[in-house]
């Protein structure tokens, strides 16, 4: 065998036994001619050592050992700290296929327009070979995926976040199949970054920015954008949801998956502490970001999440919002653009502890210069770290699910709470799904968008057939699981927030498994089934009866304008926009217009 054409970083050369990804490996590294190409093993000797380059290099920086041991910030160019939704791509051959709730590009344009940005963009750096497996190691439901990088800090991530190496390599291997990923950060200019995705190819290209969603392929890119398109073929679903166990104080344990926009509060739901008025109950996270959705042989829909990482919004993390996030990243933790204390020690917004004195761009801080820690500031931890992990996480056939939710971050409007009458009305409650905008993408904050299941900028096909195929799943069970709409997040006219949220929408979870389990009676109105106040456990809560009122009941007028808005949404789809859900649209319309329903 003739030497390698490229030297290796020389701790451990490994190479595959697979031609289709030796052949890749070499045409990319021919096309980006790096100095070096490192094949990832995952272990913690090479983890260790590239937290030791990247410190050298200044791209890292330690924290202080004490109180924050094995932590490290790192800070990312001002211009490159969240997703870009506007210069993100599907490529498929047809427009059609990837829908308005996608930006096109077609392929031919896309490769075009990619090789030239990547043409020699890894001089002088050290290519790394990752491979990954989405979801545990030996399950049936998990895939897997190979990215080339040349960030360092994205392999420490990707570390984290997937389970990648080996055994992820003889997996590959064994299949023959992959997910091609390839990213470099190139020059982190705005104007020449792209992250375009061949769903037809199972290929992904990501160029100009180092930031997590944009950056660490396994995570929106594949195990979304790709992974629904694939799931789609394969009869699956690959979701935005948050997977969690609820144990109750006799041991009835249910695993419920919840689709929230990004930073809308799956991490902080995922794994809350219950509150002192629930002795006894449990939560097990599973997951703070992403769920695979199969059927069983039994009909039975089960849960894996694909990733084996947090990668979470640090500020307002403290000890009373989200004490388990809280205690978790005090050890073993990758900062994101926090703000330092005099001390060395990381700093947000919301930490009620300590204070600021240098902000996330490492400027001295000045309150004159805005936030200290940036809005959309991360941490990265291993999910293993945290204290409520379920052990469950790692198992092959996944979990059961007893209920799916939905919700979104609106100020009026959406109750606490309801419950879908169907699973078909379930679907139109997951694609009428709006929320205001947050700093996890670029753009304006707080402007309200339709976000069908928390998917907008992660479905990797049309919507009006990714409504379809989740319309299609009582054709193949009779054992769905139950479809619910929250909303932790109405205010009142002072713009303060009327339901406490964090550690206690506990108490909404628990009505949402008494409906499933049939122990509560609801009110039907034609938007779904609302709670009777009395059945919110209020126990210890400072929240008065009317306030209770006013979140367990709607107002059909501004509903009803809701409907049309959502009527008018489903047709910017099309003749792909499923006739049920239209169906769904006008009854619950003509429902709203009619005076004999429960208020
Ligand atoms: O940037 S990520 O996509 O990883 C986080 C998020 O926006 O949900
Ligand atoms: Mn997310």
């Amino acid at each position: 065998m003739p030497p390698p054409r490229f030297p290796t970083s020389g701790i451990r050369i490994m190479t595959t036994k697979l031609p289709a990804l030796k052949e890749w490996v070499d045409q990319i590294a021919e096309l980006t001619q790096p100095d070096s190409v490192h094949w990832c093993n995952g272990g913690s000797a090479e983890y260790h050592r590239l937290i030791a380059e990247m410190i050298e290099t200044g791209t890292l920086s330690a924290l202080n050992d004490n109180g924050y041991p094995n932590c490290y910030l790192h800070l990312s160019n001002p211009n490159d700290v969240a997703r870009v939704e506007h210069l993100t791509f599907v490529c498929t051959p047809e427009q059609e296929d990837a829908g308005p709730n996608n930006n096109w590009m077609s392929p031919d344009e896309a490769h075009a327009k990619m090789d030239a940005l990547f043409d020699g963009a890894m001089r002088g750096r050290t290519m790394y070979v990752i491979p990954y497996c989405m979801g545990p190691i030996d399950s049936p439901y998990s895939r897997c995926g190979v990215e080339i990088t040349d960030s360092p800090y994205v392999v420490i991530n990707m570390e984290m976040m997937t389970r990648m190496g080996g055994d992820a390599l003889a997996r590959i291997e064994r299949e023959g199949t992959f997910v091609k990923g390839l990213h470099s950060t190139g020059d982190l200019d705005p104007e020449r970054r792209f992250i375009v995705h061949f769903p037809e190819e199972l290929s992904i290209q990501s160029f100009g920015s180092g930031y997590g969603g944009n950056a660490l392929l396994g995570k929106k890119c594949h195990a979304l954008r790709i992974a629904s398109h694939q799931a789609r073929t394969e009869g699956w679903l690959a979701e935005h949801m948050l997977l969690m166990g609820i144990e109750s104080p006799d041991g009835e344990t249910h695993y419920i998956a919840c689709a929230f926009p990004s930073a809308c509060g799956k991490t902080n739901l995922a794994m809350l502490i219950p509150p002192h008025s629930m002795p006894g109950w449990k939560i097990w996270t599973l997951g703070d970001d992403i769920a695979w959705l199969h059927l069983d042989e039994d009909g039975v829909l089960r849960a894996i999440n694909p990733e084996s990482g947090y990668f979470g919004v640090v500020p307002g993390t403290n000890e009373k919002t989200n004490k388990n996030a809280f205690d978790m990243i005090h050890h073993n933790t990758i900062f994101t653009n926090v703000a330092r204390t005099a001390d060395n020690k990381p700093w947000w917004e919301g930490k009620k502890i300590g204070e600021p004195a240098y902000d996330w761009q490492g400027r001295e801080y000045d309150a004159a210069n805005g936030p200290a820690a940036h809005p959309n500031s991360r941490f990265t931890a291993a999910a293993t770290n945290n204290p409520s992990y379920s052990k469950l996480a790692d198992a092959p056939e996944g979990v059961p699910i007893s209920a799916i939710v939905f919700g979104g971050r609106r100020k009026e409007l959406a109750p606490l709470v309801y419950e879908a009458k169907d699973w078909q009305h379930g679907v139109f409650v997951g694609a009428s799904v709006a929320s205001e905008t947050t700093a996890a993408m670029v753009g304006e904050v707080g402007v309200v968008r339709r976000d069908p299941m928390a998917m907008k900028p992660f479905c990797g096909y049309n919507f009006g057939d990714y409504w379809s195929h989740w319309l299609s799943f009582p054709k193949r069970t009779s054992k769905l699981p139950g479809i619910f709409h929250v909303n932790w997040f109405r205010q009142d006219e002072d713009g303060k927030f009327i339901w406490p949220g964090f550690g206690e929408n506990l108490r909404v979870l628990r009505w949402i498994i008494d409906r499933v389990e049939g122990r509560v009676e609801a009110r039907e109105t034609p938007i779904g089934f609302l709670p009777n106040a009395e059945d919110i456990d209020t126990s210890e809560l400072d929240i008065d009866a009317a306030t209770i009122r006013k979140l367990t009941t709607i107002n059909p007028v501004t509903w009803a304008e809701e409907m049309d808005a959502i009527g008018e949404y489903l047709e910017t789809f099309g003749d792909r926009t499923p006739q049920a859900l239209l169906d769904e649209q006008q009854r619950i319309k003509s429902e709203l217009d009619a005076v004999d329903w429960p208020r």
